[in-house]
């Protein structure tokens, strides 16, 4: 059966613009390549210690770092080679739960969108009233495990920053620092498959079906017909088309979008090439004189970040995460299930901060920090605690002008092409200024001491010698940049691709330049004003 719109890929992208496309009454259809996740949707994976409780990994946030430990972790995307949820709720579901209500400077024309989205409030608006932030999760309201927000407020007061509730002043983000903010509720995870995801499902005209992927996106033209799927039991041989004016929304992630988008004949020619070689996707691929050559995959962004690990005494480093799936403090754990209170209703992270720092270019960049008790790796000569580590990982977000290429390799696997950090130098010239601030007063702090590096390394050695594939944050935006232009942007201000009539993307994808924050605020604000736009665009069903 044809559907009025079908929107590809339940990632907080696509969970938001399907939620408000079903409200319209319309026929919708949500496809989805992953699974269940949360109890609420038919997960089930779940540590032995939650046997017989209505929790998944995915519902309780205190389980995330057990994401990169656990031995079968099945929600990553298999054929990506960075970090990607392929499940319901996409990376939202497996992610650190950070939610940042955007700054104005987040649609601002400095930061890349057209005018006609400055005015992001009433969507970030509605984002707020359906997902509220909150933080202090635990259903106690008490904050657990303070100590590395204590510690650090002790690094940052002599330097001048200031404590406020961050997403109280979303606009404050010079010398600023508060407690982490999470998009957690009642003590789980929530975020947008809690919410937008649940609504949506109780309606009629809404249907959901996962662990389907969509290979292609079948284009006559500059019209699309609808997608192609590996279920044939959604249509002829998987085919399932969209309405005489149907659209079709591509919201499969700075990875998963320009994948489909090359599999409709849309993006640079060698991309194309490739996409034309594959027996699945190239036989249902446009002939090459429709082919249409937009920027898809290039002006991608993705905050360069660098961890600092230091120890304190104070610390409770909480056995670095290890046990929390196996063998979690017995007292956690009943708290946990008896009032979904305590260490478990809340994921690492304690405290973010930010600064503004000028480049030597004579543009504006901002710092943030995230503080949370353990580390990822401990490089050092001094013996230490592992009992008493905490990690500093410092970003830089707004204002950088670094740029890499995201696009597909011969087996259509989705791959970054050209790394996007530190292409300009005097992105890490700033985050190295902003590390030597940090670290210049740990002196400062009884009893602090910056494990790594240590004082066989310099700051500006560690910097030059940081791996690129650990400065990955994964907050990758801009591979089908929002615009005014088809010579620079692969959608228009209503985000639909250029040379198209009704074939549309929102997702992180879309976003021009680095938000202030962890995307995901951003990303469902840019959803709900991106939806609002389509429903209101003349010509669809
Ligand atoms: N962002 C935050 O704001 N706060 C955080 O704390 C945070 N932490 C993390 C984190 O810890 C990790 C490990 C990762 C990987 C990301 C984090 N992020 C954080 C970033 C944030 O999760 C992402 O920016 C955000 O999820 C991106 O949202 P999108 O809607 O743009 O895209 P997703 O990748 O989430 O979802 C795409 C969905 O489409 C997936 O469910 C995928 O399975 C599906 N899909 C893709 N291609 C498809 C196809 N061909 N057919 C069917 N389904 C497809
Ligand atoms: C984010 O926005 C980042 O994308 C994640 O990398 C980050 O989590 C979360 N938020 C929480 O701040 C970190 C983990 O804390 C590390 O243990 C892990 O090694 C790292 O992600 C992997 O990228």
């Amino acid at each position: 059966t044809p559907y009025d719109y079908i929107v590809v890929g339940a990632g907080p992208g696509g969970l938001v613009t399907a939620d408000r496309l079903s409200e319209t009454g319309k026929k919708v259809l949500l496809l989805e390549r992953g699974g269940p996740s949360t109890w609420e949707t038919g997960g089930r994976y779940q540590p032995d210690w939650l046997a017989g409780q209505p929790y998944t990994k995915f519902d309780v946030p205190g389980l995330f770092e057990s994401m990169f430990s656990d031995g079968n972790q099945f929600w990553w995307c298999r054929d990506i080679n960075v970090f990607a949820g392929c499940l319901l709720g996409g990376g939202s579901t497996i992610n650190g739960g950070l939610y940042w209500y955007p700054p104005d400077s987040d649609f601002s024309v400095a930061n890349g969108w057209p005018s006609s989205w400055a005015n992001h409030a009433p969507y970030t608006q509605k984002m707020k009233t359906r997902l509220p932030s909150t933080d202090h999760s635990s259903m106690d309201g008490i904050r657990y495990l303070p100590q590395s927000f204590n510690v650090a407020k002790r690094l940052l007061d002599p330097q001048g920053y200031r404590q406020l509730t961050i997403n109280d002043e979303p606009n404050q983000k010079d010398h600023v620092y508060g407690y982490s903010s999470f998009f957690f509720q009642g003590g789980k995870r929530t975020g947008p498959t809690g919410t937008y995801f649940k609504t949506a499902k109780a309606r009629p005209n809404f249907t959901y079906r996962d662990y389907t992927f969509v290979n292609s996106i079948i284009r006559n033209g500059t019209k699309i017909l609808g997608v192609q799927t590996n279920d044939t039991s959604l249509g002829p041989n998987g085919f399932i088309p969209v309405t005489p004016n149907g659209r079709v929304i591509l919201s499969g992630g700075s990875f998963g979008s320009p994948r489909l988008l090359f599999s409709a004949g849309i993006g640079p020619t060698d991309m194309l090439t490739i996409a034309q070689g594959d027996s699945v996707v190239g036989p249902k691929m446009p002939p090459q004189a429709q082919w249409i050559n937009l920027p898809v995959g290039e002006n991608v962004q993705d905050n360069p970040s660098i961890n600092l690990v230091f120890t304190h005494p104070e610390i409770d480093a909480y056995e670095n995460w290890a046990e929390i799936m196996s063998d979690p403090r017995p007292a956690d754990a009943a708290q946990y299930i008896s009032s979904q209170s305590g260490v478990f209703a809340s994921s690492s992270p304690r405290m973010n901060f930010w600064r503004a720092y000028g480049g030597s270019d004579g543009k504006t960049r901002w710092l943030q920090g995230t503080v949370r008790p353990g580390a990822a790796s401990v490089t050092t000569s001094y013996p230490y605690n592992t009992s008493q580590i905490f990690t500093i990982t410092t970003y830089l977000s707004t204002g950088i002008t670094s740029k890499g290429r995201i696009g597909i390799d011969v087996a259509l696997r989705p791959r970054v092409l050209v790394e996007p950090w530190f292409t300009d130098p005097i992105d890490k010239a700033v985050l190295l200024q902003g590390i030597n601030d940090i670290v210049a007063s740990v002196g400062n702090v009884s009893g602090l001491t910056l494990i790594t590096p240590d004082n066989t390394t310099t700051i500006s050695a560690y910097v030059n010698n940081y791996g690129t594939g650990n400065m990955n944050s994964n907050h990758w935006i801009g591979a089908n940049k929002l615009g005014t232009s088809a010579s620079n942007s692969v959608v228009d201000a209503n985000a639909k691709v250029f040379g198209t009539d009704n074939l549309f993307v929102v997702d992180a994808s879309i976003i021009p330049s680095m938000p202030m924050g962890n995307p995901q605020g951003a990303i469902m604000a840019t959803a709900e004003q991106a939806v609002a736009k389509i429903i209101a665009l003349a010509g669809g069903p």
